[in-house]
């Protein structure tokens, strides 16, 4: 369970602030986006001033969220600016390691103090503060962080809170929810949170170009060892016009982890900064983040990621397929 002790120690991190910038990892999902926002409160409780960052835009279907809050996205071309200010703690939220925030990492600067808030129990302790614990969701940490701190949850902070809560637990459905979380859903719902309206809005609310998306997703499919391990590609060319922030590993991973015999699922995409991505999923005992960390990511066993610049999508579907054969 939370500790007093640590969150007495992150509040004296967070007053010695004079101003806090709030990030979160590339392609942000509902962990990142949501545990930002409900940061917030605890920096509005303790009157320091902040602002949130993002390397990547916000997804499609979690619009909704930041529809009141304020989020920059960083510009290379904005670095004299970020250095120059007076930005004092840096907090990481839901990074698996420092490099998850893209380039904006490479401009933490030596006067910064870095707090780092994180439920990837591969986090290797980044921060000057580090908080990283072993539950469902960054979100979830931080809502305990909050009632520790006894700050009352407006309705919006909730709803933050709920969307990162089920979105990394597949709704409620991996290895890593636990009565704690379960009790937290159950106050965020006293908290007014609308659960059919925000399930409605994550799950049911694919912009129409998901179609031919999906489309394109199973024509590239390829089925491996006797049908259980299921790959997909987007080339650039696919993606282009969809290139909207629209979350397709949402949409396209339950999809094929509802067949019998898939037990792990990859897609990969090329990128526009000239970079491939892999995300994988695993339904079993298949370690997917160690998989991911021989390419330089990570993230939990069921679930992670890594990007490479040095390969082609071709060769980097190749290297993760030998590097999976090891692990059947
Ligand atoms: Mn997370």
């Amino acid at each position: 369970m939370i500790s007093k002790e640590k969150v007495y120690e992150l509040v004296q991190f967070l007053k010695k602030s004079q101003h806090v910038r709030i990030l979160s990892h590339r392609n942000p999902d509902g962990d990142a986006i949501g545990s930002m926002i409900a940061f917030t409160i605890i920096c509005d409780f303790f009157n320091i001033s902040y602002d949130l960052y993002l390397t990547d835009v916000v997804p499609y279907n979690l619009r909704f969220l930041t529809e009141n809050v304020t989020i920059q996205f960083f510009n290379p071309k904005d670095i004299d600016e970020l250095q120059n200010e007076q930005t004092d703690t840096v907090i990481f939220l839901d990074c698996g390691q420092l490099n998850r925030v893209g380039d904006i990492g490479e401009f933490i600067l030596d006067h910064q103090q870095i707090i780092n808030i994180d439920h990837h129990m591969s986090n290797p302790l980044f921060g000057d503060f580090n908080y990283v614990m072993d539950m469902s969701s960054t979100c979830e940490l931080v809502y305990w962080i909050i009632k520790e701190l006894d700050i009352p949850i407006p309705y919006s902070i909730a709803t933050a809170l709920y969307v990162g809560l089920i979105t990394d637990t597949g709704k409620f459905q991996y290895d890593k929810v636990t009565p704690s979380s379960h009790k937290m859903a159950a106050e965020l719902l006293e908290c007014g949170v609308q659960a059919d309206k925000i399930s409605q809005l994550i799950y049911q609310s694919n912009p129409i170009s998901w179609i031919p998306l999906l489309e394109k997703g199973l024509s590239t499919l390829e089925l491996h060892n006797d049908n259980s391990l299921a790959i997909m590609s987007f080339t650039l060319e696919d993606l282009s016009q969809e290139d909207d922030g629209f979350d397709d590993t949402h949409v396209l991973f339950p999809i094929m982890l509802a067949t019998e015999s898939i037990r792990i699922c990859v897609i990969l995409k090329e990128k526009n900064d000239g970079t491939v991505s892999a995300s994988l999923r695993s339904k079993d005992d298949i370690n997917v983040a160690k998989i991911a960390q021989v390419f330089g990511g990570g993230g939990h066993i069921r679930a992670a990621g890594c990007r490479t610049r040095q390969h082609s999508l071709l060769d980097f579907k190749k290297h993760i397929y030998n590097e999976i054969q090891k692990a059947f």
